[in-house]
């Protein structure tokens, strides 16, 4: 979720080919952060009567091409439930990498905690000139500091609005996208924000909307099988051996063994079928599976392409201090040629 007004380029011309990605994790915008994970964009939903003048009803959903992976540096932020709003005052917290003065733009993720304004003094600051209709309505919240010390500022748009939702220690709500203000942290005004609780009803349906990945089944990261003693895999579209997988797939299996094997327990992958797109000259160059094992998933045990079904592939705890058994498949499909996928299952010994 973010401000609608962020991928104008893309709302104001609809044939456009601007394409969007977005990083969960980041802090630095200059440098590969190692817990930084990148999506692509791959549907866009903006409020039906967003205004592009006015930047009324200033919020668009983003459906990525894969989930991101949830950890302790990605964490989701809770929506408002309906009628769920910051009083007056409340200290809440913005965060961007936007401009910091008029010339510099922070690199580095940058927070502040600011106050909620009362809707009053919100009109009365943001007050119209005449004949033109007030842009301060229930659907927007104004946060800031009068003094004009802190604020967010260009850069900063589509960026969370977060307060505690019943005091400090206790989930956060994101209450407001930063939209619009008059200036950066000028002296008497406030920064104008989409109030998120306002949307709880087109939240609700948008969200309802079959996703788009649901049409490629395989294009999930990580389905995790751990501790389980046996389980199975096949591509997407296997269905027995009579169907083809879909182009374009990324698809995972991780199994995590830790917490079920004895030290000298090893896990057998058998393949019961198994046909992939050929790669070239003995490399599987475009469609392919990998099996990764190693505590991190960082040792590749071979890449599987082509017509022969791969022999079994026994795998042992490693024998260093605090390995643990775990393995990975990784199935990927490129855009064009596809085939029957393959059917494998595995086992501890
Ligand atoms: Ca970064
Ligand atoms: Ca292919």
């Amino acid at each position: 979720m973010t401000a609608a007004h962020c991928i104008l380029a893309r709302l104001l011309n609809p044939n456009s080919n601007k394409e969007y990605t977005a990083i969960a994790g980041d802090h630095d915008v200059t440098i590969q952060d190692t817990h930084e994970q990148l999506r692509y964009v791959i549907r866009y939903i903006s409020h039906p009567n967003f205004d592009a003048a006015t930047l009324a009803n200033d919020i668009v959903l983003l459906e990525m091409d894969i989930p991101f992976e949830l950890n302790q540096y990605i964490v989701p932020v809770c929506l408002p439930m309906f009628d769920e709003m910051p009083y007056p005052y409340t200290e809440c917290q913005v965060a961007g990498w936007g401009y910091e003065s008029p010339i510099t733009k922070s690199d580095q993720l940058r927070k502040v905690d600011i106050p909620i304004l009362h809707q009053k003094s919100c009109e009365t600051i943001h007050h119209p000139q005449a004949g033109v209709a007030s842009r301060i309505t229930s659907k927007v919240l104004c946060a800031g500091d009068l003094s004009g010390v802190k604020d967010t500022c260009q850069g900063d748009s589509g960026g969370p609005l977060t307060c505690h939702r019943n005091g400090p220690g206790t989930p956060r709500v994101v209450a407001g996208i930063v939209s619009w203000g008059k200036g950066c942290a000028l002296p008497g005004f406030a920064g104008v924000y989409t109030r998120v609780s306002e949307y709880f009803n087109w939240l609700n349906q948008t969200l309802k909307i079959v996703p788009v990945t649901n049409h490629n089944p395989c294009r999930y990261s990580g389905i995790k099988l751990n501790d389980r003693l046996s389980g199975n895999f096949s591509s997407p579209g296997f269905s027995g051996g009579s169907g083809s997988y879909p182009n374009s797939q990324v698809c995972s299996w991780e199994v995590d063994l830790s917490q079920v094997s004895s030290p000298t327990a090893t896990a057998v992958i058998s393949f019961d079928d198994f046909e992939l797109e050929n790669g070239v000259d003995g490399t599987c160059r475009f469609d392919k599976l990998n099996i990764y094992t190693g505590t991190n998933y960082d040792i590749l045990v071979g890449s599987y392409c082509g017509s022969n079904i791969p022999s079994q592939i026994t795998l042992a705890k490693p024998r260093n201090e605090g390995s643990k058994l775990k393995f990975k498949l990784v199935f990927q499909s490129d855009n064009t040629v596809t085939k029957r996928g393959f059917s494998a299952q595995f086992r501890v010994v």
